[in-house]
């Protein structure tokens, strides 16, 4: 067959994958019902994308391409790379080029997708695929190939994408709400007061959310009292505090110094500040009230922590991965 080696001839699995049936399925399709398939050398089906999109549409299979429209192979090599090789970059030049063309739904959507992946944690989307992607964003706008209302778009459309993981936005689990003993861990999660940087911080709190805690959200731009006062208030377990330049090592021990006069041993709890602000001088010393206090500059490290650390000292039931 000609080409079978292109990168848009899918094997059996993934058009089973694609259309969301059993590969037996793809087979059976392939040996005569309707399903266009060549065969490699060593005598293994591959079905061109396109066949296959088109065979999903005469038999009303609705495809995670669908939305895309006309862009599916993009889409399709974008999210390969992504799963397979962990390597964004597609992604990235997808959702910039749309951005650029005014179609802003549809990087939300990609992000969702991605988000919503199974093969792919949350933690590796938002270091390897939101934050990458932002900083071109921010680069394109100083170069002046984007304007400061596409910035704000890009801004919005990622942050629409997380927030749609927000169990909030999710039917109630009727099993957590009739067993009420079992008491979720709680953290509040914002940016520092004066950060105006959101998207951080709903990385953080999504990725606790789908850890299963129950998330206090008051947002960017929070002054540190009020960290403390819905610390106190919900008895969190946790609060993070995001940081973005130009915020400094001073900021972040400044914002320490007044928690741990609002600390009460009454209701303890574990201080974290994290992203791009974050800088190795703001290592705090001293003899500090709180459990612990860590720094992290990326989701991924955040995530490792809680899950080994965090979650096994806290005698919480050990939690899914995110
Ligand atoms: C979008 C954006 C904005 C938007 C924000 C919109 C919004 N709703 O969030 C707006 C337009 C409001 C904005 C404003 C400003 N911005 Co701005 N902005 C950006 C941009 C392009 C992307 C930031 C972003 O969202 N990144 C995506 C997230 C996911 O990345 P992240 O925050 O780093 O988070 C990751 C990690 O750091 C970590 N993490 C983050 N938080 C936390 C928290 C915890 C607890 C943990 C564990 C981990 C963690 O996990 C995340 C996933 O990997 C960056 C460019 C860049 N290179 O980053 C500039 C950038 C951050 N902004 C910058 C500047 C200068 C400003 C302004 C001062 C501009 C101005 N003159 O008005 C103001 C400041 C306002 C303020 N006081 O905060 C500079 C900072 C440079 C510096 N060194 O000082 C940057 C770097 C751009 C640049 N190169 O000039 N900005």
């Amino acid at each position: 067959m000609q080409g079978y080696n292109s990168e848009l001839f899918l094997t059996t699995s993934e058009t089973a994958d694609l259309l969301g049936v059993h590969p037996s399925t793809v087979k059976r399709w392939a040996d005569g019902e309707g399903l266009d398939a060549d065969k490699t050398l060593g005598g293994h089906r591959r079905i061109y994308l396109r066949t296959a999109l088109s065979f999903a549409e005469d038999r009303g299979i609705d495809t995670f391409l669908t939305p895309f429209a006309p862009f599916e192979s993009h889409v399709w090599l974008a999210m390969r790379d992504a799963v397979h090789h962990e390597d964004f970059q597609r992604v990235r030049s997808l959702a910039l080029g749309w951005l650029i063309r005014g179609y802003p739904r549809r990087v939300t959507a990609l992000f969702q997708e991605l988000i919503s992946r199974p093969d792919l944690s949350l933690a590796q989307v938002c270091d390897h695929a939101i934050q990458p992607f932002m900083a071109e964003v921010g680069a394109a706008w100083r170069e002046g190939r984007l304007r400061i209302g596409e910035e704000h778009m890009a801004s919005q459309a990622i942050l629409e994408a997380l927030i749609q993981f927000s169990p909030r936005n999710r039917l109630e689990d009727p099993e957590e709400s009739a067993n009420g003993q079992r008491r979720r861990p709680v953290a509040v999660v914002g940016a520092m007061e004066g950060d105006h940087h959101q998207i951080g911080s709903m990385c953080i709190r999504v990725l606790l959310e789908r850890l299963g805690w129950q998330v206090f959200y008051p947002g960017s731009n929070t002054p540190t009292e009020e960290f403390a006062a819905l610390q106190r208030a919900r008895g969190a377990d946790l609060v993070c505090i995001s940081t973005s330049p130009p915020a400094t090592g001073a900021n972040i021990r400044r914002a320490v110094e007044l928690l741990r006069e609002y600390y009460r041993p009454s209701h303890p709890y574990a201080l974290v500040f994290g992203g791009s602000g974050v800088r190795s001088e703001a290592v705090l010393s001293g003899d500090l009230p709180f459990r612990s206090v860590d720094l992290f500059e990326s989701a991924r490290d955040f995530t490792d922590w809680v899950q080994n650390i965090w979650g096994a000292e806290s005698g919480h039931p050990r939690m899914e991965s995110a």
